[in-house]
């Protein structure tokens, strides 16, 4: 059984959401890990053999038994269990738990398609329209905020948790879409309590620790409207 005192290693890469997740619980929880970054445009073996199934980032390997754990909610999961001692993540009642990995499966879902529609967007109005999807997207997690956090600093308390994780992850790449397209996907005029939860969330020292540098994200958003372009291209 992994606990305290075990190492582990990541494999993700700089700008992946989900490796950030990953890397933010593992901080929260105080667990030392090595970082493998990963080129996800040319795969390597350590990667695909940990992951054959789905051959994406993140996965955590566990150096005392070499076991893979695959798909970030899942990681944050079985860290939070297994270093159980340190900064527990998810709500301790049985509902609070449920809200949680509802709300979060929703980010993973339809924030996360919403987002890389705007990415994927390649006209103005095609983009305005993406945006709109998105701000439809985030609204009722707005309402998610005040039902799960009854208005405390973060979705389940007055601590970081699991939707806090969850949605937290994704605010690097929002960030970044505002610079490329000036878009907004959180904001205090439509939803207040997320974008105030969003603010207090970026000033975590978790979130500063495990944050995507934001030109990195730009950099790896262009290469893959790149790649989509061609795709496009190759389909005429
Ligand atoms: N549901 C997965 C999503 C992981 C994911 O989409 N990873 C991307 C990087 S952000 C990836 O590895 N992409 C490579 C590919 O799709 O081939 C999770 O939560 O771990």
């Amino acid at each position: 059984m992994a606990g305290e005192g075990d190492d582990v290693k990541l494999l993700g890469t700089v700008v992946s959401p989900f490796a950030v997740r990953v890397r933010m619980t593992l901080h929260l929880k105080g667990v030392s890990y090595e970082d493998l970054e990963q080129d996800v445009f040319d795969k390597g073996e350590l990667l695909l053999a940990s992951n054959p199934v789905r051959k994406k980032v993140p996965v955590l390997i566990l150096i005392h038994d070499g076991r893979p754990i695959c798909e970030s909610l899942v990681i944050v999961e079985y860290v939070d269990e297994v270093w159980a001692g340190a900064a527990p993540l998810l709500p301790t009642d049985p509902h609070g738990r449920a809200d949680a990995r509802f709300w979060a499966a929703y980010v993973d879902d339809k924030v996360v398609t919403a987002m890389l529609g705007i990415l994927r967007a390649t006209t103005d109005v095609e983009r305005a329209e993406r945006l709109d999807a998105a701000l439809a997207a985030v609204r009722p997690l707005e309402d998610a905020f005040a039902e799960c956090s009854g208005v405390k600093a973060f979705f389940a308390g007055d601590s970081v948790g699991y939707l806090d994780l969850a949605l937290g992850c994704h605010l690097f790449w929002f960030e970044a879409l505002r610079e490329m397209f000036d878009v907004m996907i959180i904001d205090a005029g439509r939803t207040p309590r997320l974008a105030a939860w969003a603010g207090r969330f970026a000033e975590t020292e978790t979130a500063k620790k495990a944050a995507s540098p934001i030109k990195s994200i730009v950099e790896y958003a262009g290469k893959l409207r790149a790649i989509w372009a061609a795709i496009a291209a190759a389909a005429k």
